[in-house]
């Protein structure tokens, strides 16, 4: 704390984003307690040092024991303060951060701050009074979405809203100074905001608003429990006195916070930070400066990679073999574009702004210029190791070469090349323009600031990269393929797709595996089998009568518009397949499909891990949550696995490894080691950092 005249000026310095650990929590209370007492201090000043205001409770605290003051009780301190007190913030106040800023009379901020209560991305809910305080100084039809999605306003709507006074140009606490003497010459009252109920009044007398604001606020919560919470919260303000409201609160917060849901989204909030950090590739290694991005290929995944560059503005150079193709696909891109304005989320004139930095062309020698070229042609060895070959003698001394390939070896892709340290796998995951993952295929000779300026490129452009090593399918894929087999199998046995899919959505995920491969075209996976020579007997049978999925009509389900049904022809051909494959059809349990489909992919990844493929479990569960749709609330196949019991799991496999032969089913070295000691893969990863 230091004064400005009869203003004092209360700091927060813990780096890096002034987390509210127990040090911090009772600093703050100390100094609000000296500066209330203190009669030559006249108003007060709330701030913090450093890249941000306070993002938030210390999640590393929770599951610890609670520690006095709490946050509750700072804010309570702060409520009966009998003096101006103003939050004065920047960056990102976020949660029990703008908790705080609640606590106090007035809240200014600095231009481009964003700010939210994102409580519900960790699977909890506003803690600290957040459901109570943000409803009585912006309204519920303002607050309810901001608490249900966890995103973050920017300053210029908060201010319309009325969750901050004033927007600082210039030094912020100069501003905040000048702000607080203003109030102190006006004499402006000291509302305390949970005294506030002006924005409550309307519904107050219109209770049936609440309903209709929860039924337009509630989509995509399926299986969550911090929503409803949350939903029943805010509702108090309806109707229930603020400090009994605020215990109530408290309470679900307790509950949420001790619950596998909160637990799983806390363990991924790290997984995703954690993935950041690869050995050798340290905070030291420049990446290359990315001024200009060339693309090759400008089919469905050529041209989503080309619109991410574009999206932030880097201009790109996209190519393809003919006039026609580039034509196709340059419309393709205007369509996305085109759609995005409907939906209201682009500007007309940024769209005419995008595609002006494009530059179309149908000649390889046009890339000259690109400091990163990305490779998403055909899924074919020869001819990615011909284009490579070619890209080596028109690209200039230290341009970036990507393959977007999704199984093939990165390795022998750079060898076609005089400058394999230049060479990386970037693989998107389709529709590449929105999925947001992006594997990071670590190629032996890759070089460390090859490998960081991909890192670089892929935050950039809004992707969540995670550095993997060179295998048949790296990471994603090798572990998909492990519950394709299975999903295959389980149709032979007795289930049907939907049986199959609607397990796999009840356990959280978006689409089943039949209903995607109608998505993405069953044609696909069946040339690219064709070319390896193996056969999955019900797929291809769809797919040699002509059933390619939603792009016919008909797939594994028949499709009216894009609603599937099953299609009893489908049966038919699956129970034909049972009989000509010679497998007895029975009775499938939900619990055997999660069990045969996740159980594996469990063990895979336990394999991946052993070949360091994957650096950490946590990196494959953020790889499956953000290319493969895994509930988050589950944190991933390696978080979830523990909380299934390692020995459970290890023990099954072994059962199915007796009962088919099938040796993929043997259990991973590392499984059985850790189900034999009791151990989990989120103890394996602690020694492996340690
Ligand atoms: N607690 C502890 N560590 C945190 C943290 C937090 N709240 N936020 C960030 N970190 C660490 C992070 O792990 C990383 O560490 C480093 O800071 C930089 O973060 C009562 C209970 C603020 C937008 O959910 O969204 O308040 O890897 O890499 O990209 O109602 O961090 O370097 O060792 O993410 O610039 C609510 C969480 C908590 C916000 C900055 N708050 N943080 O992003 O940096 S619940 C949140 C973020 C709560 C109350 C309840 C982001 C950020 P390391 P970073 P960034």
């Amino acid at each position: 704390m230091r004064r400005d005249g009869n203003v004092a000026i209360i700091t927060i310095d813990n780096p890096p984003v002034n987390a509210l650990k127990h040090a911090v929590r009772k600093g703050i209370q100390d100094n609000v307690i000296a500066a209330r007492d203190d009669a030559s201090v006249e108003a007060i000043v709330l701030t913090g040092a450093g890249r941000t205001f306070v993002a938030g409770a210390d999640i590393t605290e929770f599951g610890k024991p609670p520690q006095s003051p709490s946050l509750i009780d700072v804010i309570a301190t702060l409520d009966d303060v009998k003096k101006p007190t103003i939050a004065a913030v920047h960056g990102t106040p976020l949660g029990g951060g703008l908790e705080l800023t609640m606590g106090c009379h007035f809240r200014v901020a600095a231009a481009g701050t964003r700010l939210g209560l994102p409580e519900i991305k960790l699977g909890l809910i506003p803690g600290a009074g957040g459901t109570q305080r943000l409803p009585r100084l912006i309204g519920i039809e303002k607050a309810m979405p901001m608490i249900l999605s966890g995103e973050p306003i920017p300053a210029k709507q908060a201010l319309a809203d009325g969750l901050i006074d004033e927007i600082i140009e210039g030094d912020l606490v100069s501003g905040a100074l000048a702000f607080a003497r203003k109030v102190l010459a006006e004499k402006r009252a000291l509302t305390r905001v949970k005294d506030r109920d002006d924005k409550l009044k309307d519904i107050r007398a219109n209770p049936a608003k609440f309903d209709a604001i929860v039924a337009d606020n509630s989509k995509k919560t399926r299986g969550l429990h911090a929503p409803a919470a949350a939903i029943e919260a805010i509702k108090m303000t309806l109707d229930t006195p603020i400090d009994e409201a605020q215990k109530k609160e408290r309470d679900a917060f307790m509950k949420l916070l001790v619950g596998d849901q909160s637990k799983a989204q806390r363990h991924i909030f790290f997984a995703e930070r954690e993935a950041n950090k690869v050995p050798g590739v340290g905070k030291d290694t420049a990446p290359r400066e990315i001024k200009r991005a060339g693309v090759i290929g400008a089919g469905t995944m050529g041209g989503g990679i080309a619109m991410n560059f574009v999206n932030v503005g880097i201009p790109v150079t996209i190519i393809e073999t003919s006039d026609e193709a580039l034509k196709k696909g340059m419309a393709t891109i205007e369509k996305n574009y085109q759609m995005s304005v409907q939906r209201g989320s682009l500007k007309p004139e940024d769209l005419t702004k995008r595609m002006a930095l494009f530059t179309p062309s149908t000649d390889l020698g046009a890339l000259k210029d690109a400091d990163i070229v990305i490779e998403a042609v055909f899924e074919n060895m020869p001819v990615k190791k011909e284009l490579f070959g070619k890209l080596d003698k028109i690209a200039k001394p230290g341009a970036v070469l990507a393959t977007n390939t999704s199984y093939l070896d990165v390795d022998e892709i750079a060898q076609s090349t005089t400058r394999v340290k230049d060479v990386v796998g970037m693989h998107f995951f389709s529709p590449a323009n929105v999925m947001k993952l992006l594997e990071i295929v670590r190629g032996k000779d890759t070089a460390p600031d090859v490998l960081q300026t991909a890192m670089t490129v892929g935050r950039t452009i809004k992707k969540v990269p995670v550095v993997v090593g060179v295998c048949f399918g790296f990471v994603g894929n090798r572990m998909l393929s492990a519950r394709s087999i299975e999903g295959e199998k389980l149709l032979l046995e007795g289930a049907l797709p939907q049986d199959v899919d609607g397990a796999l959505t009840e356990f959280g995920f978006p689409m089943g595996p039949f209903a995607m491969g109608d998505l993405a075209g069953l044609d696909v996976g069946w040339r690219s089998r064709k070319e390896r020579g193996v056969r999955n007997e019900i797929a291809d049978t769809l797919a040699e009568a002509g059933r390619y999925g939603q792009k016919t009509g008909k797939g594994f389900y028949l499709y009216e518009g894009r609603a599937a049904k099953p299609d009893p022809e489908v049966e038919k051909l699956i129970v034909d397949a049972s009989v000509r494959m010679g497998v007895k059809r029975r009775a499938v349990s939900k619990e055997e499909i999660i069990e045969r489909l996740i159980y594996p992919m469990v063990n895979e990844g336990a394999r991946i891990l052993e070949e360091g493929i994957a650096l950490r479990p946590g990196d494959i569960d953020v790889i499956w949550l953000y290319g493969y749709g895994f509930p988050a609330w589950r944190g991933g196949p390696m978080h979830w696995a523990d909380t299934v019991g390692l020995k459970k799991i290890r023990d099954r496999l072994r059962e199915l490894a007796k009962e088919t032969g099938d040796k993929r089913h043997e259990p991973a070295a590392l499984l059985n080691k850790l189900a034999d000691e009791g151990g989990t893969f989120a103890g394996f990863a602690a020694a492996k950092a340690a």
